[in-house]
């Protein structure tokens, strides 16, 4: 691993086994965990599940922040069993509007040098403090609250050189598009981002936040900035100088590779439908016709990005064929602008003030109308996302977006004839942690709440001696969890994964032909394995384990892909379902829906190599004999073989 990094430096200190060798296995110590409502309530049934009667680490925080809409009583019954088991078993509880988990834990929890595991992507906003900050599906989460090492690979350091300086109108935002303009959304799986060079001092907090927040769109393991001067300052402002330590590279320090950015050079930029990668400057799109501003998410939402937001709208009125709507951050955010003012000129303006949470973002309300244009200032634009069809989604920094709101269509906010406020960091946020509940010091007593609407992890078998697995469909590539496993309406039923199984891969439901789930659940039920079929960068983006559990239950046995993401190829081993690669990517224009893969002596062959022997027999009756590759882990091997963690634990 990269010498003298500070990513070196956390896992030093946090190392329990394995290897440093870069992409061997090795396991780490967790000091912190966060889950959100979404993805929560399994991984606290999977807790439970372990039989584990209160958490072993440090902190151990559970925030409700995705569903909220509470549109019949699914969301208020997550709520409850969240804060009941939260009680039970040791776990502090965030209420549902306090704010979206990744700004509360920066704001009040996040230390420098710690290690956090989320069960959410965007887990990395804590590496703006200088924290090693991980996204991970909700099983091992769980598994770290019950005191289990964390296991990755050993991680390539991409040090990230920043020279310069900002220009005005120019943010954070930009610089982490840019760097997605250079990396792309895939082929860094195994990396982590670390940020260098003199720019960074020129760089607050919460702009650290808002670029590491957003490393997540690279699919690398996670982004982190060092711990310095600037660290403190905004720890000291939250009142929690004590928790400072400096964290810096060596002066001889050696990355794996370096990309250098001037942010000088940086100029205004978007990410345009529908990719995080797809990236063009806004003087580019300047002219284009926008209907709709969202500001808020867990990117941009910090005090400053919103007081920055007021000050431009102060004494204007959004365009009459824009709606603006924002979300602030957290409820620290959205006290301090309601008192010192800068609500009130938001709302003069005639934005629609939502509560402070995830929101649209996650597709909860605020879908555009056909056709027309949506400009956010969040970190995801897949297609669908925003619960229309066919949607135009581009993502920008909070200055373009408000720009926009203003005008009514795309301009670089350099153009405007308004001088570039100034917006000073606060030295002091306003500290009240009334809505968090403390859990009683041993939770022996307390009764968990679990409503109808809460349901079981479903189980799985051991893996078959022999597969014969039939082809219940082929995708292409970047296909994302979201479009395996949509939120937006569907989100509130994350607690029940019969109902919930019903709508994986709906985007690609053709009118008048049976669903996905449907075909799946007939392979399935007829007693035949079922196989998924995918490109590059196979599940992508969001760290939802229903990904993997509800294909699960739908009788998935093994996807085979060109690459598949990080956090999605740990869920499927999770939940037994083989993550194969083809060996010769040709072999992808073989296979076709219905075909059947066949994998003999699949026990054997793991035990024995990377290299899987497989057949597949089409429809027409030929047959084709393949490769296919793994690099799982002899223990990931075992988990495998016993059709998932939870039958191992
Ligand atoms: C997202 O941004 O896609 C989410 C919703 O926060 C997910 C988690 C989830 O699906 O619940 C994520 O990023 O992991
Ligand atoms: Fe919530 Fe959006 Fe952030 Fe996910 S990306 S945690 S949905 S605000």
């Amino acid at each position: 691993m990269a010498k003298g990094t500070v990513v070196q430096k956390i896992i030093d200190k946090h190392f329990i086994s394995g290897s440093k060798i870069t992409g061997e296995p090795l396991a780490v110590r967790i000091d912190q965990t966060l889950t959100q409502d979404a993805t929560g309530t399994m991984a606290y049934l999977e807790l439970e599940a372990m039989k584990i009667p209160q958490v072993k680490t440090e902190l151990s925080i559970s925030y409700v922040d995705h569903n909220m809409m509470q549109n019949g009583p699914e969301n208020r019954n997550d709520h409850l069993y969240l804060r009941s088991v939260a009680a039970a078993k040791g776990v502090k509880f965030s209420r549902p509007g306090n704010g979206i988990c990744h700004q509360v834990h920066l704001e009040r929890f996040g230390e420098p040098g710690k290690t956090l595991l989320g069960s959410d992507s965007h887990t990395p906003t804590g590496g703006g403090i200088g924290m090693m900050a991980i996204g991970a599906g909700g099983l091992d989460v769980a598994m770290a609250m019950a005191g289990k090492p964390f296991r990755m690979a050993s991680p390539k350091v991409i040090g990230v050189k920043l020279t310069g300086e900002l220009r005005p109108w120019c943010t954070a935002k930009d610089i982490i598009l840019k760097l997605l303009s250079i990396m792309t959304t895939k082929g860094n799986v195994g990396c982590m981002v670390e940020y260098c060079g003199p720019g960074i001092e020129t760089l607050s907090v919460p702009q650290r936040a808002t670029i590491t927040n957003m490393g997540a769109e690279l699919g690398v393991t996670t982004s982190l900035f060092p711990s310095d001067q600037r660290t403190k300052a905004f720890l000291e402002a939250q009142e929690r100088g004590d928790k400072w330590v400096e964290l810096i590279a060596d002066a001889d320090v050696e990355y794996d590779r370096i990309i250098e950015i001037d942010l000088a050079e940086v100029e205004p930029m978007a990410a345009c439908p529908s990719s995080p990668d797809n990236i063009k400057t806004v003087s580019e799109l300047a002219g284009g016709k926008v209907e709709q501003v969202l500001i808020g998410s867990c990117t941009n939402s910090s005090l400053r990005d919103l007081m920055l937001v007021a000050a431009m709208l102060k004494g204007k009125t959004v365009h009459e064929e824009v709606t603006l709507s924002i979300a602030p951050g957290s409820r620290q955010v959205l006290e301090m602008l309601a008192r010192n003012g800068a609500l009130a000129d938001m709302i003069a303006a005639g934005a629609r003030i939502l509560e402070s949470g995830c929101g649209p973002c996650i597709g909860q309300g605020q879908s555009p109308a056909n056709g027309t244009i949506s400009l956010r200032t969040f970190n995801r634009n897949f297609a669908g996302r925003t619960g229309t069809k066919g949607d135009q989604a581009y993502l920008v920094s909070p200055e373009v977006a408000t720009a926009a709101a203003l005008t009514g269509k795309f301009i670089d906010p350099r153009t405007l004839e308004m001088a570039y406020p100034q917006i000073a960091e606060a030295d002091k946020f306003l500290i009240n942690d009334d809505m968090i509940i403390e859990p009683p010091c041993c939770g022996k007593d307390i009764e968990i709440i679990r409503k109808p609407t809460i349901g079981n992890p479903p189980g799985n078998e051991a893996l078959a001696m022999d597969i014969a697995g039939q082809v219940a469909i082929k995708v292409g590539d970047k296909i994302t969890t979201d479009h395996i496993m949509p939120a937006g309406v569907h989100l509130k039923l994350r607690s029940n994964i019969p109902a919930y199984s019903q709508v994986v891969f709906e985007c690609f439901t053709e009118d008048g032909k049976p669903s996905f789930a449907e075909r799946a659940a007939a392979i399935r039920d007829a007693g035949t394995p079922g196989v998924i079929i995918g490109r590059d960068s196979y599940g992508q983006g969001s760290s939802r384990e229903h990904a993997a559990i509800c294909p699960m239950f739908l009788g998935i046995k093994v996807v085979v892909a060109f690459t598949i993401e990080r956090i999605h190829a740990a869920n499927l081993i999770n939940f037994g379902i083989l993550p194969l690669t083809f060996a010769d990517q040709a072999d992808y224009d073989k296979i076709e829906e219905n075909d059947v893969l066949q994998l003999n002596g699949i026990r054997e062959q793991l035990a024995v190599g990377a290299t899987i022997k497989a057949t597949i027999i089409k429809t027409s009756g030929d047959k084709y004999d393949i490769i296919l590759n793994h690099n799982m882990s002899e223990e990931d091997i075992e988990i495998i073989l016993s059709g998932g963690r939870l039958n191992m634990v």
